[in-house]
């Protein structure tokens, strides 16, 4: 007997075995209990790294075991196979994404057969296959049908050199990625999935999530967000009342300044006679509003001129344009409390605005030597709520409110709606008709797939589809009239979100899933 282990010849034998009697391949058969061993596909990057290796070899020796206690075990794989390393290694090498996508998913196609991995190839799935993506097309279009899918303006990263848009990973400290010129933001309209729509849904069904570990729970549960407030109006004279949004109406008496987003319609209008608020208002054009960013950065403001009237006072506030304050949460406004908040607090302190507390704790006198009082507390120095505790304050508030019809309950979720548009070349074609009578038209179910062109000349300036009159000419399917195309394709999330189902059923020409 031979002691060494010979890899090459021991391994080939085994793997040709496998081949021949196909012993990965799996069918339905009710006699056995089955096993649905899924790991994440990989993105076709070029070579397997050894990060490749360690990941499937978890999901290969839990397959193997489960086969090897007798159950009917379905291993797939798949490829990732839209995104922007694609586009990104066609301008640095001249070759079409496609044709680049393709030769990385044979190369490492083999490299998986020889690790030895037991996939059942005969489910391989590219999702840049139009035999895949034509499905979500499918979908897309169920949706629209639905009302589920809405089109509104977006804010993305515009680089006015390259005169194209940027994903974030290509904006590096506010400067495009290759033409370094500083970065805009550039509203325009995109697609959004009505997500937010489910938000109780999935809010509620986490506590169905049985053996779960608690901490994903916790993750999950903050990153839907759910916050019960008030919509509150503070009264402009001769126009519309400024609408916040706030979770603490208990601090209602303490409110010194309110504050709006820079892109907020109070902020344009003040800026359209002031150089100094629209010197401020482009400044934050090109601020990063990660909420990483939005934490740590320095908070600053500009006074807009304008006043509105407190809903209880009476009394004068004045309304300024902040760079903490984000459009698209709540109402793009907030009441600020810089006693009881700690970035109202910091923003009162640097622009000498006046700081009144109106919450102290329970039985203790109050202490703003460190900063704001943040606790829900005791409400005092707000006349007929004094004495009250939060939740009293709340709804003697909201109350008092309405009965002004000032302000109403609001449920807010961190959750946004999830924005699928990408300007980029190389994803699944958006299947919408722009007509100039009938509007966004959905490309009608036979009609589908809308095929994404391969050959293409790749220059990085824009996608090459939104300057191919071939592939975005057309006619409205609603008035038969000239019509364009849309030239925006999915976010690859779209692709990598039901990949896990069409395993089950990869061939099938005439449903999304069997
Ligand atoms: C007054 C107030 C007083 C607030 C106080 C807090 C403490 P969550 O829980 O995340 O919903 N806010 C509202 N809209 C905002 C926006 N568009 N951009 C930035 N901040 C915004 O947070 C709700 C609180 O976040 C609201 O309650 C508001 O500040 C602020 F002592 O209103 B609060
Ligand atoms: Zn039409």
């Amino acid at each position: 007997m031979n002691p060494d282990y010979n890899a090459q010849s021991i391994e080939e034998q085994a793997q040709q075995y496998w081949l021949d009697n196909q012993s990965f391949q799996v069918v339905e058969d009710n006699t056995k209990e089955k096993f649905y061993c899924l790991s994440m596909f990989p993105y076709p990057s070029g070579r397997l790294h050894m990060g490749h290796v360690r990941n499937y070899s978890i999901g290969d020796v839990i397959s193997r075991y489960q086969k090897m206690r007798g159950k009917n075990v379905m291993q797939p794989i798949g490829w990732d196979a839209f995104g922007l390393p694609a586009e990104n290694a066609a301008l640095k090498n001249k070759v079409p994404p496609a044709e680049w996508t393709y030769e990385n998913i044979n190369y490492m196609k083999n490299q998986l057969i020889k690790l030895g991995f037991g996939y059942d190839w005969s489910r391989e799935i590219a999702t840049c296959h139009p035999k895949y993506y034509r499905w979500e097309q499918w979908l897309f279009v169920k949706l629209f049908e639905k009302g589920l899918v809405y089109k509104k303006n977006a804010i993305v990263n515009w680089d006015p050199v390259d005169q194209t848009v940027l994903a974030n990973e290509q904006v590096i400290d506010g400067r495009g990625w290759r033409s370094d010129a500083l970065i805009e933001k550039k509203e325009i309209s995109q697609w959004f999935m009505r997500i937010t729509d489910y938000a109780d849904e999935l809010l509620d069904s986490l506590d169905e999530l049985n053996g779960w570990p608690d901490a994903v729970k916790t993750m999950q549960k903050n990153w839907i967000g759910k916050s019960v407030g008030l919509e509150i109006d503070f009264t402009r004279q001769d126009s519309d009342a400024l609408r916040v949004y706030t979770t603490r109406p208990d601090t209602l008496m303490g409110v010194t300044y309110l504050a709006v987003a820079a892109e907020h319609p109070l902020a344009f209008q003040a800026g359209e006679n002031n150089a100094e608020i629209q010197t401020f208002i482009d400044e934050c054009k090109t601020m990063e509003t990660t909420e990483a960013a939005m934490e740590t950065m320095e908070k600053k403001g500009v006074d807009s001129g304008l006043k509105c009237t407190h809903p209880i006072t009476g009394e004068k506030v004045s309304i300024w344009i902040a760079n903490f304050v984000l459009m698209g949460y709540g109402t793009g406004a907030v009441m600020s409390v810089p006693a009881h908040d700690e970035r109202d607090f910091e923003f009162a302190k640097k622009y000498g605005i006046s700081i009144k507390s109106v919450i102290k704790p329970k039985d203790q006198a109050l202490d703003l030597d460190d900063g704001a009082y943040t606790d829900k507390g005791v409400l005092f120095n707000s006349g007929e709520f004094d004495g009250m505790d939060f939740s009293q304050a709340f709804d003697a508030i909201a109350q008092a409110l309405s009965e002004k019809q000032l302000g109403e309950k609001q449920t807010n979720y961190r959750l946004r709606d999830w924005g699928v548009s990408r300007q980029r070349y190389w994803g699944c074609p958006i299947p919408i008709v722009n007509c100039s009578k009938c509007g966004s038209v959905a490309v009608p179910e036979q009609d589908l797939p809308v095929i994404l062109p391969e050959e293409v000349a790749f220059d990085g300036v824009g996608s090459p589809i939104k300057k191919m009159p071939e592939f975005y000419q057309t006619t409205c399917p609603n008035c038969g009239g000239e019509a364009e195309r849309e030239t925006d394709t999915f976010d690859t999330f779209f692709e990598s979100s039901w990949y896990f189902a069409r395993y089950t059923c990869k061939d099938n020409d005439t449903a999304m899933l069997d």
